[in-house]
């Protein structure tokens, strides 16, 4: 009887743990992974210069360049790029590499007529990307 009760408390103590664990890495994939996402324009948008663009993230804190934080970095805007930097390198600073080291959420943007691509890349206090890296979906838009 008492190897009886042992084996139904065991089984159960199986099954709790079995749960719990399920339930914690559900979560840890979805809630607290760290993203960043353009907000607007949206994938496929036609816009007229010049546009705003909004940055959006999550489980990160956004800071200042040069502010050495743990999980946390500023936005960098991809413009018309097909392919990434080097992710072990300072993300490089000219017109398709845009920095907004004051830890700024938007900017306006002045695009000549045509399609453009659009993709963030979070840096961190030194402008190296995450490891690993914090980027966005990559939008398409027509500037009119
Ligand atoms: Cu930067």
């Amino acid at each position: 009887m008492k190897i009886y009760d042992f084996a139904i408390v065991f089984v159960l103590a199986v099954i709790y743990l079995l749960q719990t664990h399920q339930v914690n890495s559900a979560s840890m994939s979805t809630d607290d992974e760290p993203q960043v996402y353009i907000i607007s324009p949206e994938n496929g948008d036609e816009v007229t210069s010049p546009f705003t663009v909004k940055f959006g993230s999550k489980s990160v804190d956004i800071v200042a360049a040069g502010v050495e934080m743990k999980n946390s970095g500023h936005h960098h805007l991809l413009v018309n790029q097909n392919s990434l930097p080097d992710m072990n390198l300072p993300i490089p600073a000219d017109s398709n590499h845009l920095h907004f080291g004051g830890g700024q959420t938007e900017t306006v943007l002045t695009l000549e007529p045509g399609v453009h691509s659009l993709q963030l890349l979070l840096g961190d206090f030194a402008h190296v990307p995450h490891v690993p890296p914090i980027i966005s979906e990559k939008i398409i838009i027509t500037v009119k």
